[in-house]
């Protein structure tokens, strides 16, 4: 398969730590994928589904025990402790490669060692990298085989570069005392064990494109980030695009599909989806900032996806998806999850593998569910009904706005921009979204979540501030304009405000009119507030003294913030990036 030496030792190694009964390279071909969908079938690692309402459908239950990232089980090994910063777990590289060694030996013995090499980008694009994972999980080649672009043309590419990331997925005993998912930035290694759950085994997605790929976005000048992508096709025909930072839970994916009011798409605007949850951005030869999804696929959660919060995410799950823990409907051989639709199934198997009775669903106990609250669709991107044509094309597109967000009831307003690259800095390390009911433990507590980056930075977060600022002074004036957004403003009664879903684009209108100088604005302490008559509310039922309410800076409660942002940037100690301090004097002096 390949000759590159670099490839070729690590393989050895690994053949000799894992003592595997046979290898066998995953080539990216149809007929290679169609045996091992029947394979998994064999071995009941998946179930198929209805061929006729599903076709190249199958459904995954993982153990009970392995269903979610376990970012306390999930460590940066950097030489030093000092170098993966304040907000990961850190271990000493030596240490971990030997504890995890010792787990892992063995550990294919009577099994097959699949060797995936994949391509993150499009292949062969200047923004794209390579990886190669070993696995003894099928569960987990077929899932690469969606999430990333897997052909024999990556070695190609590669030639003899020893610039690839290493992956080693074993399942061991999935025992979670042993889980450990950990990162080994300065070798360019990742190494889980312990896990069959797609976030901690999809080698490519948090752990390469995220962790590992934040690392060399630092050394080599550019960025590696939790965002979606989006192009706003505006009536002329132009596209412009769009990449946006929210934490888990604040609806990136439902953004990244979103499809305008009615109005709107009479005039014209359309929403195309490049990605929906990383973003890999670099200075192009013009010197402005573009962008591409390193991802083939989308890992999204189930529950809540319906055909009214994101028609086009339900669409792309219609054919040669992997559904996870979600419930198997064995009326007609299909899937169901709560908020699919109102028809609860009397005929069902849950997400553990045990008959469901809806008689006793009760929707506030989560225990009672018949899929997983994370149970997910692995579902190809070229299935998405809205896809961008530039999302197989290498060069990326241009970012025109960068946009943070997270869910606060009383804090932030709609949308605002910030003053300025720096400023716009301070407010992505400023991010944070309160707690809701579908998390455990308290509601309404706020978390601090820098950029959404907080369990994917692979380095120091104080150092990771320092590359957004250098990245900014090297685009200047060619710099994405970077906002807020908040979708989730709430009243006495806590109900939403904004109606959000579709009608967020009467947002990105405002964001993409400021980009080109249309339109106008309010300075305010934090930043530029939208005059009301500029958010379009066309056929929506909200008068204009509500929609003033939510673009409101209340300086009591931005006061309060300003002390909390204090709080949170101590964490970092020296390494917090002497602008950024000077962002917070500023906005506290804004306040008086
Ligand atoms: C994800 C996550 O799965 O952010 O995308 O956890
Ligand atoms: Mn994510």
């Amino acid at each position: 398969m390949t000759k590159n030496e670099t490839v070729l030792k690590w393989l050895g190694e690994m053949e000799e730590l894992l003592t595997p009964d046979k290898v066998v390279w995953i080539d990216g071909s149809d007929e290679q994928r169609d045996q091992l969908r029947a394979l998994a079938v064999e071995l009941g690692e998946l179930e198929k589904l209805n061929e006729e309402k599903l076709p190249g459908c199958y459904l995954h239950r993982t153990n009970p025990n392995d269903v979610a990232r376990v970012e306390d089980r999930t460590f940066i090994c950097t030489e030093t402790k000092e170098e993966a910063g304040p907000t990961n777990n850190w271990e000493d590289p030596a240490k971990m490669y030997k504890k995890l060694y010792d787990i892992a030996r063995g550990s294919y013995k009577g099994r097959t060692m699949y060797v995936i090499p994949y391509s993150m980008g499009p292949i062969g694009s200047p923004l794209a990298k390579i990886g190669i994972e070993v696995t003894d999980s099928v569960y987990v080649v077929l899932n690469m085989l969606i999430m990333t672009r897997v052909s024999d043309k990556v070695m190609e590419v590669l030639g003899d570069s020893n610039d690839w990331v290493r992956g080693l997925h074993s399942r061991c005993d999935i025992d979670p005392e042993n889980r450990y998912i950990c990162h080994f930035p300065q070798d360019n290694t990742i190494i889980s064990v312990n896990s069959g759950y797609g976030g901690n085994v999809l080698l490519g997605k948090k752990c390469f494109a995220l962790r590992i790929a934040s690392y060399q976005g630092w050394k080599e000048g550019w960025m590696a980030e939790h965002m979606l992508i989006l192009g706003l096709q505006n009536p002329k025909g132009e596209v412009k695009y769009i990449a946006a930072a929210f934490p888990s839970a604040c609806g990136k994916t439902n953004l990244a599909m979103l499809i305008p009011p009615k109005y709107l798409r009479d005039k014209g605007y359309k929403i195309w989806t490049v990605g929906d949850d990383i973003s890999w951005m670099r200075i192009g030869p013009d010197g402005y900032l573009y962008a591409i999804n390193p991802e083939n696929g989308f890992f999204g959660v189930a529950p809540g996806t319906n055909e009214h919060s994101n028609f086009n995410a339900l669409e792309s799950t219609k054919k040669n998806t992997i559904f996870t823990n979600v419930a198997h409907d064995l009326s007609d051989n299909t899937v169901w999850w709560e908020g699919l639709n109102k028809n609860l199934p009397e005929n069902a198997i849950d997400w553990r593998g045990n008959p469901w009775d809806p008689a006793k669903f009760n929707k506030a106990d989560k225990s009672t569910c018949a899929a997983h609250p994370n149970s997910r669709f692995t579902a190809p991107a070229e299935n998405c009904p809205c896809i961008s044509d530039e999302f197989n094309k290498g060069q990326g597109v241009r970012i025109s706005a960068i946009v943070f967000g997270g869910r606060r009831a009383k804090c932030a307003p709609l949308v605002y921009q910030s003053k300025n690259w720096e400023n716009g800095v301070f407010v992505g390390s400023a991010m944070a979204s309160e707690t809701t009911a579908a998390a455990a433990g308290a509601v309404g507590v706020v978390r601090r979540d820098p950029m959404a980056m907080l369990p994917f930075c692979g380095y120091h977060m104080g150092d990771y501030f320092r590359h957004w600022l250098e990245m900014g002074k090297k685009l200047g004036d060619k710099a994405p304009k970077i906002f807020n957004v908040n979708w989730f403003r709430t009243d006495d009664e806590g109900n939403f405000i904004w109606p959000g879903f579709g009608d967020n684009m009467r947002v990105l209108n405002w964001i993409i009119d400021r980009c080109e100088g249309k339109a106008d604005a309010t300075e305010t302490a934090i930043g530029y507030v939208p005059k009301p008559e500029d958010i379009d509310l066309t056929d929506l039922d909200m008068d204009m003294d509500t929609l003033k309410e939510i673009l409101t800076v209340d300086k009591e409660i931005w006061t309060k913030e300003a002390e909390e942002i204090e709080e949170h940037y101590k964490k970092f100690g020296d390494k917090l990036p002497e602008e950024l301090r000077a962002q917070l004097e500023n906005l506290k002096a804004n306040l008086k």
